[in-house]
């Protein structure tokens, strides 16, 4: 099928990149958001989020009148669902805002149109949730007067334009054609395979990406706590292990954040709790990991009064905007409970749960330097004004990122988590 105007249901992470990268593929979009203060951004030529390369791609698309942004939905050839699938309280699939993105797509669904979902779903959310909601608003069949699929979205945050165009993409179909309808959307901007299957295959392949990633991680993360406990440097091991030739030992880390890894694995847990023990505990272990990561601050802090902690990047990674489910926040939680003040930076998150302050404000009387998440800024620190602004003379690194020598060197009592603490001798 020839798509010449394609509708993108969310204008985040996912939406706004894939919707700019088909309108410079020449394709006429309309970009579609409930947040009245995306569209008007958008519309002003402006950007709600940081993405390497998505700027100059997002005003070419709107200058060249290809891509509109609107709060409502309109007819097109085909449609692609790019909302958020977060989890409840209870760790359930919320598929709310996928529900109601195709209640707004469904007045404007005509025979021989496609709808795509990519946001990343319980196994089966196609063929059980997708097929019959639609088909129930329009009286429409499924696989015969409509295609229909899933293509998941699988680009890494700060790579996302390069991994779009790059990346293997799989296009889960109702039926084959279906499949064949997506992969012939997907081909106007992939330049890398595109590989037909079912939808519900489709599902599960995104979601075992990222669960074997947080189980690996989970790995690492329990490698960090032995390495502290045997007094070796996980890191180190970490280091020397890959270099096997099949083995790829992940990093441990304060935690896994992110609206993907964190949230994906609970989808299959969910779906068959009593078949997914390993998947459940990787989770619980990840999830300790903020509540450890406060235990060695505190041991790093014992004996100062009113102490001080200036937290250094309160994004779920490096060198990214987004916040979302960082393991920050419950260290700054933890901490806080613990008595300590805690004082956040982060050069590109722009608004967070807690207040962040300008750097020099963070370190001021701090007693303890504690890097969470690793942005290359914090790597070009002046390491003397640091210093004078701090109270004490502490860095507890959660990321083996900082240069232990260089922090020591500037007289600074340096920790790396996964490494065996050392008392501090600095006060
Ligand atoms: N982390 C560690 N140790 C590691 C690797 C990561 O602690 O060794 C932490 C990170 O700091 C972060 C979290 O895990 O808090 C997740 O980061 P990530 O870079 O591993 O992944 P995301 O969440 O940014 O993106 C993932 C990607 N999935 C895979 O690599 C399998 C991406 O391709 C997906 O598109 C994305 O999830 C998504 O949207 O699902």
């Amino acid at each position: 099928m020839k798509v010449m105007r394609l509708c993108v249901m969310g204008m985040g992470y996912i939406g706004l990149p894939t919707a700019s990268m088909f309108a410079a593929a020449g394709l006429e979009i309309l970009g579609v958001d409930t947040k009245p203060e995306v569209v008007a951004t958008l519309q002003a030529g402006g950007l709600h989020l940081e993405e390497p390369g998505l700027r100059t791609l997002v005003e070419d698309a709107v200058r060249s009148g290809r891509l509109q942004v609107s709060l409502t939905a309109g007819p097109a050839d085909a449609f692609i669902i790019a909302v958020p699938t977060p989890i409840t309280g209870n760790h359930g699939a919320e598929m709310g805002m996928v529900l109601s993105a195709c209640d707004a797509i469904a007045p404007h669904l005509k025979p021989g149109n496609l709808v795509v979902l990519e946001s990343t779903s319980p196994p089966g959310t196609t063929r059980d949730l997708l097929a019959p909601r639609l088909e129930a608003a329009t009286g429409l069949k499924a696989g015969v007067d409509f295609h229909l699929g899933h293509c998941p979205e699988r680009v890494l945050p700060g790579r996302i334009l390069v991994e779009l165009a790059e990346n293997h993409r799989v296009v889960g179909g109702l039926t084959p054609a279906c499949a064949e309808a997506a992969e012939s959307l997907y081909r106007r901007i992939a330049q890398g395979g595109i590989h037909r299957t079912d939808a519900t295959t489709a599902e599960l392949v995104k979601l075992m990406e990222n669960t074997y990633r947080d189980v690996n991680i989970a790995l690492a993360n329990e490698l960090g706590l032995l390495g502290e406990r045997l007094g070796v440097d996980a890191w180190e091991v970490v280091r020397l292990a890959n270099l096997h030739p099949r083995v790829q030992l992940h990093q441990p880390g304060p935690g896994v954040g992110g609206h993907c890894i964190s949230v994906d694995p609970w989808f299959l847990v969910e779906a068959a709790p009593e078949l997914t023990r390993l998947i459940r505990t990787a989770r619980e272990v990840n999830d300790a990991q903020p509540s450890h990561v406060v235990r060695q601050a505190m041991a790093m802090l014992a004996g100062v009064k009113a102490p001080k902690v200036a937290l250094l990047g309160v994004a779920y990674k490096g060198d990214v905007d987004d916040a979302r489910e960082s393991p920050a926040e419950a260290v700054v939680h933890g901490l806080q409970s613990s008595g300590v003040a805690v004082a956040c930076h982060d050069p590109h998150v722009r608004r967070w749960v807690y207040p962040l302050q300008p750097l020099d404000e963070a370190l001021t009387d701090a007693d303890l330097v504690l890097l969470v998440a690793p942005h290359q800024d914090y790597l070009r620190l002046n390491l003397a004004e640091v210093k004078s602004a701090c109270r004490g003379l502490r860095v507890l690194d959660t990321r083996s990122f900082l240069s232990g020598a260089e922090w020591g060197k500037a007289g600074f009592h340096f920790c790396k988590l996964g490494q065996v603490p050392k008392p501090s001798l600095v006060t």
